[in-house]
């Protein structure tokens, strides 16, 4: 039995758990606070980062290599593409949200949003969220203008670009960091990926003393 040690406002955790979910893998969730540095996951994952997938004896770390791992090892449609150019597009994309959208958007929301108020209790900085704003925006600029041009993100087929999309913007949308008026496009895109039954369970969790925003587990928003 795979072991997934992972956190519920974590976009890394969230993309494996979904991909897991399309591949058919069953995965047990164990709540990993990665800023308590607990002794046993240090042993795990020398990084101390979420998520780490594990079945025991096989220790899996990083949310790239794990998808990766999922992908080469169970016999399902692939979720990168069929050829070379589908999997680089699939690849640049993934790198898209990892990096980019994660530092210039979901960072400073989970450290202004969720850390600060969890764990420092100390009163979120208004520049930096108003930064975050603006990244926000341009980003989804940039998905709409692909998605006027693509049923999903990397082209025709569902794959884990949109996995990687679906982690890292529930988690913005969650802390409140999203303002999807004028972004129609990218709006539907969402709403058929919150429909998933792959996805779904998540938008039903809720980090206690951080409630979401209403509107962010309606397919309607
Ligand atoms: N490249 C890693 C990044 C993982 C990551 O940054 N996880 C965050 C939580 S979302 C974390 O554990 N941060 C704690 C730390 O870096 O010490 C991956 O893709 O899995």
């Amino acid at each position: 039995m795979w072991h997934l040690y992972q956190h519920t406002l974590c976009p890394f955790s969230r993309k494996v758990r979904f991909l897991a979910a399309e591949k058919g893998v069953t995965v047990e969730l164990v709540r990993e606070l990665p800023w308590e540095r607990r002794d046993g996951f240090i042993e795990l994952n020398p990084a101390g980062q979420t998520p780490v997938l594990s079945d025991g004896t096989l220790v899996l770390i990083d949310s790239v290599a794990i998808c990766e791992y999922l992908e080469e090892t169970v016999e399902r449609t692939s979720l990168l593409g069929s050829g070379a150019a589908e999997r680089a597009e699939q690849r640049r994309l993934i790198a898209w949200f990892d990096q980019k959208f994660y530092s210039e958007a979901v960072v400073p929301l989970l450290s202004e949003r969720m850390f600060k108020r969890v764990v420092a209790r100390a009163a979120p900085d208004a520049g930096v969220l108003r930064a975050a704003g603006r990244a926000v925006e341009g980003h989804l600029d940039y998905f709409d203008y692909l998605l006027e041009r693509r049923r999903w993100l990397s082209g025709p087929a569902f794959g884990m670009a949109d996995i990687a999309a679906a982690a890292h913007i529930s988690v913005a949308d969650y802390l409140g960091g999203i303002d999807w008026d004028g972004h129609d496009s990218t709006r539907q895109w969402y709403s058929a990926l919150k429909s998933r039954p792959t996805f779904r369970p998540m938008l039903g969790e809720k980090m206690e003393g951080l409630p979401p925003p209403p509107h962010y587990d309606k397919l309607d928003f």
